[in-house]
């Protein structure tokens, strides 16, 4: 099993070792003042139930990725089937509570995973596609955000990827990819066991719809 698979307490720690790993979470990177990691651990609000997601997509199976939300296409991908995909790489260097990290890794361009979903957004707009982001969630229901302008090539400098591997070593089919953003200087966006891609628009939160 590789690394990936015991650090966010995700589904493989659990199957892996019963439950033992989960006690390793909430780590924080620096001493802001603000909560910034952790913030779930330590939080003490009232468990009011969380209303129902609009989604019903939940991934069957570990390891599976669901590309849904504002998309005509809505589907689900595994790592095995990304692997196959036209790959890419990328070498970064992020900061995170380990300290400086740097690794190659290798994947599929996040756009090309959306792409195929074929997201809806309002051409009848200027730059409709701007209004687009992308939620990623990952292990531990860990989950980041991308502006649109940021995954599309025709815009972004650098290309957020589905990595299949870290410095050559593949992530465990069970755990799934793991989102690398290149153009970022800390690790948060690094979404590991990524299980879904959500892709929206802000419209409806901008003009009040709810
Ligand atoms: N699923 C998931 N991915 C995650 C996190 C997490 O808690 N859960 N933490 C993020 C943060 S804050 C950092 S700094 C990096 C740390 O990368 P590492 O786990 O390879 O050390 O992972 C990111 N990806
Ligand atoms: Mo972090």
């Amino acid at each position: 099993m590789n690394r990936r698979s015991v650090n966010h307490g995700g589904a493989v720690a659990v199957f892996a070792a019963g439950g033992l790993l989960l006690a390793g979470c909430g780590q924080s990177d620096d001493g802001k003042g603000y909560q910034e990691e952790g913030a779930a651990t330590a939080s003490t609000a009232p468990s009011t139930s969380a209303p129902a997601p609009a989604t019903s997509a939940v991934p069957l199976k570990p390891g599976e990725v669901r590309v849904a939300g504002e998309v005509g296409k809505p589907y689900t991908v595994t790592l095995a089937e990304l692997r196959k995909l036209p790959q890419t790489s990328a070498a970064v260097k992020f900061t995170s509570a380990k300290g400086e990290q740097e690794h190659t890794y290798q994947g599929v361009l996040l756009n090309d995973v959306l792409k195929t979903a074929e997201p809806r957004f309002d051409q009848g707009k200027k730059n409709g596609q701007l209004r687009g982001f992308v939620a990623a969630t990952g292990g531990g229901d860990y989950r980041a955000v991308f502006a649109w302008a940021e995954i599309d090539p025709a815009f972004a400098r650098s290309q957020v990827l589905l990595a299949v591997s870290e410095d050559g070593v593949p992530f465990d089919d069970a755990a799934g990819p793991r989102l690398v953003a290149p153009q970022d200087t800390k690790g948060g966006r690094y979404v590991s066991e990524l299980n879904q891609l959500w892709v929206g628009v802000v419209d409806p939160v901008v003009d009040g719809v709810k």
